[in-house]
């Protein structure tokens, strides 16, 4: 088995991290747009509001709004074959709980969707990429509340409907398994703790609210069209134990628990004894009410996109507290310490593969690194470039000798945009070196790195010539 010739290639992106024109179009604010910039290697602060005088990345991102035409064929020139990108749900439902569509914004994604259908580039979507509208959170709570789900699913059948002849793949939440991971699942699902609740409690309650929502949009999707391939999308940690010793291997499993909780009630359709086991370990209680169960059951995802940049190593001593660190011996690391791992892809294709036999999609990968444009105005990205063909060799004999059935590859920012991490502009990942700094300034000008030319080759060549 080799990649198949319709082997999905090209690159994935977020609205919030480069669409810019933050008010425009009639978009209201999503939780994006009080989040401010950047720090080299510091999280980043938040506002329940937007400040004067206070810079946040995503006002202008790098006006993919005005720029997309160029942008767009730029990728077209490096032969993509899909584009992934989000769609800002408060450009379509400015404060979330409108009946009617802001027309303005669906106007937008149509003319960004012909546009890529002009080179013959599939958009593949994400519903919500760190883009819930900041009222739904101000009002409501954020995904606390069972409302949001209604709210989600209007949403959904609004682009689904306007969109059926346009777009063919879909996922629902970005990295949703993050709501566990992160401290605080600012990104994932709006949540910022009040006092005195339970962050575990939070989660599993936001968690079970977000299941149900991506449930209703993908019976929904099926209904409005049967062609629709609607996935869920997770951050795949990759993890080892630190040694032989067998409670480190049992801390590796514990440790990957909480994200097959995520896989496992929307492949699966239910909440696993693993899931139970998980609870149990969060000393967290799960309500279901009247009609959950059957919803996860008939709202199962037609495949598994997840993202992978690096992998981590547990430990424990007790075999119940863990330890997670990215301090792997065997692997160098990129310039924020993310460990370099591309056997951790191929790992990462297999155990999920093998868990749920569902086809798989790679929609991130890739390295954050501070180019230097020379003199000539040249960007000699060769790392870039040896980071993304060690992975891809990597991802291929996941198919070609592991059997893996993956859809595609998309490349995180294949254009450079700003970091969710940090909302740092110098962490770049892209082909294309926007011209714009950390703190907003710049002319947005575009220059291509000398990776983008390896990226066209390996295209061309359905990534059987990597070289360099
Ligand atoms: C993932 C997100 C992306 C992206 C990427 C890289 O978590 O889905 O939106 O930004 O990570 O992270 P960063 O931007 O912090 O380098």
């Amino acid at each position: 088995m080799s990649l198949s010739r319709d082997f999905l290639w090209g690159g994935a992106t977020a609205a919030n991290q480069l669409e810019g024109a933050y008010l425009e179009g009639g978009k209201g604010l999503s939780i994006a747009d009080v989040e401010m910039g950047a720090r080299h290697g510091v999280p980043r602060e938040i506002h329940d509001r937007v400040m004067e005088g206070c810079y946040y990345p995503s006002h202008q991102a790098i006006d993919f709004y005005h720029q997309y035409k160029e942008d767009i064929r730029l990728f077209a020139e490096m032969g993509f074959r899909c584009f992934r990108m989000s769609i800002n749900w408060p450009r379509i439902f400015p404060r979330g709980d409108e009946e009617q569509p802001n027309e303005e914004g669906l106007a937008f994604y149509d003319q960004v969707f012909d546009e890529l259908k002009r080179y013959g580039i599939e958009p593949i979507v994400t519903l919500s990429h760190y883009e819930t509208p900041l009222w739904l959170v101000q009002q409501y709570g954020s995904w606390r509340n069972r409302k949001l789900i209604g709210f989600f699913e209007r949403y959904c059948r609004t682009v689904f409907t306007r969109y059926r002849d346009k777009v063919k793949y879909w996922m629902t939440f970005n990295e949703i398994n993050e709501t566990m991971n992160q401290a605080e699942p600012y990104h994932q699902a709006g949540v910022r703790y009040k006092e005195g609740e339970d962050p575990n409690q939070v989660k599993v309650l936001v968690s079970h609210n977000m299941f149900l929502a991506s449930a209703r949009a993908v019976i929904a999707g099926h209904e409005i069209n049967p062609e629709f391939r609607i996935g869920c999308m997770l951050q795949y940690p990759t993890t080892y134990p630190k040694t032989c010793n067998p409670k480190d291997v049992l801390a590796q499993r514990f440790q990957m628990m909480p994200n097959f909780y995520y896989t496992d009630v929307m492949c699966r359709g239910h909440y696993t004894n693993l899931c139970r086991a998980q609870l149990k370990r969060l000393g967290a209680e799960l309500v279901m009410e009247e009609g959950d169960a059957e919803l996860l059951e008939a709202g199962k995802v037609d495949y598994i996109a997840f993202s992978y940049y690096f992998s981590s190593i547990a430990s424990s001593e007790d075999g119940v507290n863990i330890k997670v660190e990215r301090s792997n011996p065997y692997l160098k690391r990129n310039d924020w310490d993310w460990p370099i791992d591309p056997t951790g892809l191929r790992i990462a294709l297999n155990e999920l593969y093998d868990r749920y036999q569902l086809p798989l999609f790679i929609v991130e990968n890739g390295l954050g690194a501070i180019d230097r444009v020379e003199e000539d105005g040249t960007i000699q990205d060769d790392y870039r470039i040896a980071f993304l063909a060690s992975h891809i060799e990597a991802m291929k004999q996941a198919v070609e000798e592991d059997m893996v059935e993956l859809m595609g590859y998309t490349c995180w920012g294949p254009i450079d945009i700003i970091s969710v991490g940090t909302g740092e502009m110098r962490k770049r990942y892209g082909f294309i070196y926007v011209d714009k700094d950390d703190a907003g300034k710049g002319s947005l000008k575009r220059m291509k790195k000398k990776s983008f030319d390896w990226y066209r080759k390996v295209i061309a060549s359905n990534g059987e010539d990597t070289s360099y």
